[in-house]
């Protein structure tokens, strides 16, 4: 009831002043505390990586399986990927199950082994040992239904740091940053690059001075092109850097040999492609690492988007740059590439064309050894292409004109037992 002229001895507690003091504590109190909620349930969660080896009985390894760019390496990886992560995506761990990948197929008896690793989210809060028995006990249940799969069912998990994960992928081909830790982020086109976006890149100095590009396919191999040495045939003068920057390179190692194709013809830039030895292998990590091969037969389907990288100069008759570029390109076919208004039949079958209509981002002089590379489906990266020639740089109907890896695989092979 409200009685006018008597003040209540609790009046003071209404001073709107002291409300309002009330009502801004209460809402910081409750921000605070929906805050510190919040950060429990949602960011105190971290990545856990795992692994396993699942051993394939009813698959035989043949040689098909040797290598990541076969099609039979790719559907096993394929089918035991998405085993996997439909197992964990039926499951009660579905929200913090991440991804699965099959790092390696190698043999074991008849049979097939494939190392996975898995990556996982959960908070620090979980007890690791209860986390992994639940994984454990879900791919177990898998086993015991994996279709036409026969596996063996004793399997065992290991919890791996993420450190051990990026070790496992960096002894295999063709990883680049983004895979190295099963991240769902790709790595988008910039023009400038980054330390480790493509760790296979490698600088081909005359004298400590850039001189051509190369990819490394081994620990001591690098794939080239036969032109870059052309009037400077003597490895002692050559060393291969590697890192982004080619002033301040990660790595220095003297070249041992250099063997370019003996049908190298410049006149028609016919076989266009070289090897060179490193005097010492180079240990791998996650910014130095090697490019997968394609297999001889694979097709490179025309429209498909590449990448080519290097220092090689911004316009033609320019000078190299320090810091290593990439520009995204796509594979044109050899008949559109030679029509009248382009090459007109000078690019041969065992040359690749990639550029983008405008003509705009293309290899140039310096890029010349360096890599044309594309990804499978399964986020692993194969060189393609040899930046090889092309008339001057940028020119539209005139797009980079590569040496077809594919063509020389068995010649790779011989040279290096790669
Ligand atoms: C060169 O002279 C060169 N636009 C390399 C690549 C291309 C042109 C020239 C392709 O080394």
């Amino acid at each position: 009831m409200y009685r006018p002229g008597r003040v209540s001895p609790y009046s003071r507690f209404l001073n709107p002043f002291a409300v309002a003091l009330a009502v801004i504590a209460g809402v910081v109190i409750l921000a605070v505390a929906t805050g510190l909620l919040i950060h429990f349930l949602a960011f105190d969660k971290k990545t856990y990586f795992y692994h396993s080896s699942f051993h394939i009985l009813n698959v035989r390894y043949t040689d098909a399986l040797s290598s990541p760019a076969t099609q039979e390496y790719r559907n096993l990886s394929e089918r035991i990927e998405s085993m996997i992560t439909r197992a964990f995506e039926e499951s009660d761990l579905r929200s913090h199950f991440l991804r699965a990948h099959v790092v390696k197929l190698r043999q074991e008896g008849s049979g097939v082994v494939a190392d996975v690793v898995m990556k996982f989210r959960y908070s620090r809060r979980n007890n690791g040992a209860s986390m992994k028995s639940r994984i454990q006990s879900i791919l177990q249940q898998m086993l015991s239904n994996s279709g036409n799969l026969e596996i063996n069912s004793s399997n065992e998990v290991t919890s791996i740091t993420g450190q051990d994960t990026e070790n496992l992928f960096t002894q295999e081909c063709g990883a680049r940053a983004d895979l190295l830790t099963l991240s769902e982020e790709r790595i988008l086109g910039g023009i400038l690059v980054d330390e480790g976006e493509w760790p296979w890149q490698v600088s081909l100095q005359l004298n400590n001075v850039h001189h051509c590009g190369g990819v490394l396919i081994s620990n001591s191999w690098v794939l080239t092109a036969a032109h870059c040495f052309r009037s400077y045939p003597n490895p002692q003068q050559w060393t291969a850097t590697f890192g982004t920057s080619t002033i301040y390179p990660r790595r220095r190692v003297r070249i041992r040999t250099i063997s370019a194709h003996r049908d190298y013809r410049p006149s028609t830039r016919e076989n266009d492609i070289a090897v060179v030895q490193l005097e010492r292998p180079v240990t791998f990590n996650r910014n130095i690492h090697r490019v997968c091969l394609p297999e001889a037969t694979q097709s490179i389907t025309p429209g498909s988007p590449a990448y080519v990288t290097g220092w090689g100069s911004l316009i033609y008759g320019g000078n190299s740059v320090s810091d290593l570029r990439q520009g995204q390109v796509r594979i044109i076919s050899t008949d559109v590439c030679n029509a009248p208004a382009g090459y007109g039949g000078s690019v041969l079958p065992e040359m690749l064309c990639a550029g983008v209509p405008s003509g705009a981002v293309d290899a140039c002089q310096g890029d010349s050894g360096g890599p044309l590379v594309q990804e499978d489906s399964r986020r692993l990266w194969f060189v393609v292409g040899i930046v090889s020639w092309g008339y001057q740089c940028g020119v539209p109907n005139h797009p980079g004109v590569y040496t077809r890896v594919t063509s020389y695989r068995d010649w790779i092979r011989q040279e290096t037992g790669v």
